[in-house]
């Protein structure tokens, strides 16, 4: 878990990167709707969580900065036994404190008193406040009050204040991940390791998609405090070149691939992982001459990220490998085709998002984690290769987090072949 001297202390650095004068206002969210009376699974902002640790809807983080003096407070939904006998507990405010480490914990309804305190300069003796920091990338309902581009409205029109976006600023510090983010991510890919390690006992030909997706996705709820970080991708033979494959319906068939990109997530960090296993135990020698590409792809891209190194620049490193190897092996017929046969970038960011920022321009600095994601699709050979793992950068270049996951073909077919 992490506890609420880190969130604490992220406060803290957020603080520093503010003007001075300034409210920042960060909203949970609420749950969205799905149809009828139904609502998705409730996530929150999880710019928000990162700076507070809660995950309770409808709950806002207020954040001001005045005369250089730092203030924090925290709304939370006011406790309702009759609310909590359908949807569940609400955390009570020594509760919300303790995760959030925030002593100053309201409830939600005082929020607007709050806010116009600030604007009242009458009450206060310190200097206005000009500017207002809103997480505006994230589009989210306060309650049944407004949303967040209604009150960036309201807060310039009927305000007359600045109002400036957040987003950035955080992803900045999430970009970074701290010992403790670090082996949560550890933890959901472990996690991740033994959902494959599962479905991989029962693959055989004549299984169906949907059997190894079940099989991962069960093993992950029954571990504790797992989720899925993403809807599980099983996908066999042609399939694999569909690179977010919906269905998951088709029989796998002796002698095709099986590419399952899936992940579990530990208190919302993302574990990222592909690997693509012969449905038989026993890879053809079309498909081994692509899976080592991919595979040497994979292995001289993740040594080639470190400090430094841009994900853009990590991209075509290891498109121009597989262009290089395909041509090579006679697979393309000109180095210019490689886009026909490998149509997505190598990495991402990872952490409480799966696609963690889109930053592929700034320079590699450690304790980022990304991707390490090379691909090959051939349709008409009914061949989908993605060898997908996760990477710490480190001080002097990257540990593979993911490497105790089986990727060498003779490792693949010694463990596929040992259950018959
Ligand atoms: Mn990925």
């Amino acid at each position: 878990m992490i506890d609420a001297n880190e969130y604490a202390k992220r406060r803290n650095e957020f603080f520093d990167l503010l003007d001075d004068n300034s409210v920042t206002i960060l909203f949970a969210g609420v749950g969205k709707k799905k149809s009828g009376d139904e609502n998705y699974d409730f996530v929150p902002n999880k710019n928000f969580y990162y700076l507070t640790g809660i995950r309770q809807e409808n709950s806002i983080l207020m954040l001001v900065k005045n005369d250089g003096e730092k203030m924090e407070y925290l709304f939370v939904d006011e406790k309702d036994e009759k609310i909590e006998k359908w949807t569940g507990y609400k955390l009570n405010h020594q509760e919300a404190k303790d995760i959030s480490g925030i002593s100053n914990v309201f409830v939600r309804t005082a929020f607007e008193g709050k806010i116009l305190a600030f604007f009242n300069d009458n009450e206060r003796n310190s200097e206005p406040i000009t500017k207002f920091y809103l997480d505006l990338e994230n589009e989210l309902k306060i309650g049944e009050m407004k949303s967040t581009q209604a009150y960036k409205k309201e807060l310039e029109v009927v305000h007359g204040l600045e109002v400036l976006d957040c987003h950035e600023l955080i992803m900045g510090m999430r970009m970074i991940k701290s010992e403790a983010e670090i082996e949560m991510i550890r933890e959901a890919i472990a996690s991740t390791e033994l959902g494959l390690k599962n479905a991989l006992i029962n693959l055989a030909p004549g299984k169906y998609e949907y059997n190894m997706r079940n099989i991962f996705n069960y093993t992950i709820y029954e571990d504790q405090d797992s989720d899925l970080a993403f809807p599980s991708i099983v996908a066999g033979g042609k399939n694999g070149v569909i690179l977010h494959y919906p269905n998951q319906k088709d029989q796998l068939k002796d002698g095709d691939l099986v590419l399952f990109d899936v992940g579990a997530a530990k208190n919302y960090y993302c574990g990222d992982i592909s690997r693509t296993y012969p449905v038989n135990g026993k890879f053809t020698d079309i498909q081994k001459v692509i899976y080592e590409i991919v595979l040497n792809c994979n292995k001289q891209t993740a040594a080639f990220m470190r400090p430094g190194i841009t994900l853009k620049e990590a991209n075509e490193f290891a498109k121009m490998f597989l262009a290089n190897e395909c041509f090579e092996k006679g697979l393309i017929t000109s180095k210019e085709d490689i886009g026909k046969v490998n149509y997505h970038s190598v990495s991402h960011h990872l952490g409480l998002d799966t696609h963690d920022g889109t930053d592929r321009i700034s320079k590699l600095i450690p304790g980022n984690v990304v991707t390490c994601e090379p691909g090959l699709y051939f349709k008409d050979l009914g061949i989908g290769v993605r060898i997908e793992d996760d990477i710490l950068i480190t001080e002097d270049g990257s540990e593979v987090l993911s490497k105790d996951i089986i990727k060498e073909v003779k490792d693949i077919e010694k463990m596929l072949g040992s259950k018959k």
